[in-house]
């Protein structure tokens, strides 16, 4: 069997050009979070624990023996893992990562290091990511293990977020480290063939000493893509936006988002927030414009199912792909900093515009300053998109109706290279009320949403004031900023133009704390200022402030 190929010495390996093509071109893969959780399923003691299901036995601070129990119920009869694979593979997903070890320290393979194991500690008794592998390996899906290296909250010694609610989860975290977490490691990167993707999480306590027990482990698979969570410091190869879509992507980085499909990543019985199929196209087309991966979930029961809801919706998803994946695969980020109608991909000398607000008066408008040579309907080849350019822009003439009620796709061939007005605000100098030190005000122009501005301490409310060099027609608003969803820091502002010397209104709102990207009636100014509040009484903090042109 195959199962060896792995345990060759690495230099024996040959290492690709680019070990990152594979992963973007592939652009779309499935997380399956799947462990003893499924099991209570969001429920302790007959109560409903809110949040994530797989955080249940933390959020329920459940005493470890009492939640070891739950393994005994966890028998997936029905699991059918070439299906699955299948499913991953109609819905145009490339790549499978899944939960090997989850923040419970439960594995999903056969352990030598613990007994927290679905072989010793469950009726079923069998390795779950054997037959996966297996799988995959038949059908060209590349596989990725997640493997949560820090919070183990089984495993005495293990990180817990929050801290440890039992007296059975102390102890020494470098042993826990030495003795479990590097050998589980070790295990899952050479029992089951190539494995392509080694997905951390949540560096709870991690240090650079503690990160750096892991890196022998790794580099004896040059393949592997790593991501950015580790911890102690460790870049990885790729960015990890989870749950929200950036406004911005990130230059000179990887980066893919993880998403779930309702409001969990481990099984929840009563969770149905569902997000519709088209809200889910939409999304891979935002990432993907923006030159990122989607790495969307699902979560099955303990017996071994995929809840029917995302089955569905996976499929829709497929049928979608079918006709319009060539504007997702091997496509690079759009060159257009903002599209009012939508979002674009390019490929070569080959453009896909993703038509959202598909126009009305059956015009269709791109500010591209090349020569189009051809343009057309994914979905219909054959229908003629008539052409008509200035120096501008170029306008085609499309169906009164979109042809697809969910996201409908515009091939454009053109030559040379894609020639597009910048961001007006990109490589300008604001002037600000004010700047802490550790944060220059030009981080918020430089298009690098990794780093900040921020006002001096104590400023809760601060501004930023821009002059475009000349009047511009303005139409979007976006910033990015550096929080994730859970950590619930709305920045509340107002967007003002300077009109006859005095500050007009244009637009006002929150944003989430992960960036925030609105449109409103264009404006034309020279001068535009941000008011900007700062979440629960701190200074406010924004990594990036753009201004986009109205067509
Ligand atoms: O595996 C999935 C999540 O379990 C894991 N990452 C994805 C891929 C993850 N761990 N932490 N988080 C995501 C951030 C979420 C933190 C929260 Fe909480 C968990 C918010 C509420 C529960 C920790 C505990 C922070 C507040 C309470």
């Amino acid at each position: 069997m195959m199962f060896n190929s792995c345990k060759q010495a690495p230099e024996q390996k040959t290492v690709p050009e680019d070990r990152m093509q594979w992963w973007n071109d592939a652009k779309f893969g499935l997380f399956i979070h799947w462990g003893v959780y499924s099991v209570p399923a969001g429920f302790y003691q007959e109560k409903a624990v809110p949040g994530i299901g797989e955080w249940i036995m933390n959020r329920g601070k459940i005493p470890v023996v009492e939640y070891k129990k739950y393994s005994n119920q966890f028998n997936p009869v029905k699991y059918d893992p070439k299906a699955w694979v299948k499913m991953a593979k109609d819905a145009g997903m490339k790549y499978i990562v899944i939960t090997s070890k989850h923040h419970d320290g439960f594995a999903l393979f056969n352990s030598k290091v613990t007994d927290w194991d679905v072989v010793d500690a469950t009726p079923y008794g069998k390795d779950l990511l054997k037959p996966l592998a297996e799988a995959c390996r038949e059908e060209g899906i590349k596989l990725g293990f997640y493997y949560s290296q820090a919070q183990d909250w089984n495993h005495p010694g293990g990180a817990a977020s929050g801290g440890h609610w039992d007296k059975a989860q102390d102890g020494s975290m470098d042993e826990y480290i030495d003795k479990i977490a590097v050998p589980q490691v070790k295990e899952i990167l050479s029992n089951y063939g190539d494995i392509a993707i080694l997905w951390w999480d949540t560096p709870t306590d991690m240090n650079p000493e503690r990160a750096g027990k892991f890196l022998p482990v790794i580099a004896g698979y040059p393949n592997l893509i790593t991501n950015n969570r580790l911890g102690g410091g460790i870049a990885g190869d790729t960015e990890t936006p989870e749950q929200f879509i950036p406004s911005t992507g990130f230059p000179g980085r990887n980066w893919e988002v993880c998403m779930t499909m309702n409001d969990t990543w481990g099984f929840k019985k009563d969770d149905n927030n569902w997000k519709s199929t088209k809200d889910l196209i939409l999304k891979l087309s935002d990432i993907v414009s923006k030159g990122g991966n989607f790495l969307l979930n699902v979560g099955p029961t303990s017996e071994g199912e995929i809840p029917q809801p995302s089955i569905g919706r996976l499929a829709q998803v497929g049928q979608w792909m079918k006709v319009n994946s060539e504007a997702v695969y091997g496509t690079k980020a759009s060159p257009f900093p903002y599209l009012p109608w939508g979002k674009a991909t390019l490929k070569g000398q080959k453009l896909f515009l993703h038509v959202i607000a598909w126009p009305t008066d059956g015009i269709l408008k791109l500010p591209l300053m090349n020569k189009v040579t051809k343009a057309w309907l994914l979905a219909s080849p054959d229908v003629a998109v008539n052409i008509k350019q200035d120096a501008a822009r170029v306008e085609f003439s499309v169906p009164a109706q979109a042809p697809d009620s969910l996201l409908s796709i515009i091939a454009v061939e053109f030559e040379g290279e894609p020639a597009v007005l910048p961001v007006p605000t990109r490589g300008k100098t604001p002037v600000v009320s004010s700047v802490d030190t550790s944060a220059a005000v030009a981080n918020l122009f430089d298009g690098n949403p990794k780093t900040s501005w921020k006002p001096v301490a104590g400023e809760n409310k601060a501004w930023i004031e821009v002059d475009l060099g000349e009047e511009v027609m303005i139409e979007n608003f976006s910033v990015a900023e550096p929080w994730h969803p859970w950590h619930d820091h709305g920045q509340e502002f107002v967007l003002q133009c300077k009109s006859n010397g005095k500050w007009i209104d244009v637009v006002s709102g929150k944003t989430n704390g992960c960036g925030h990207s609105q449109d409103f009636s264009p404006v034309k100014g020279q001068y535009f200022r941000l008011m900007i509040t700062g979440s629960k009484g701190e200074v406010p903090v924004l990594n990036e402030w753009i201004l986009n042109r109205a067509l």
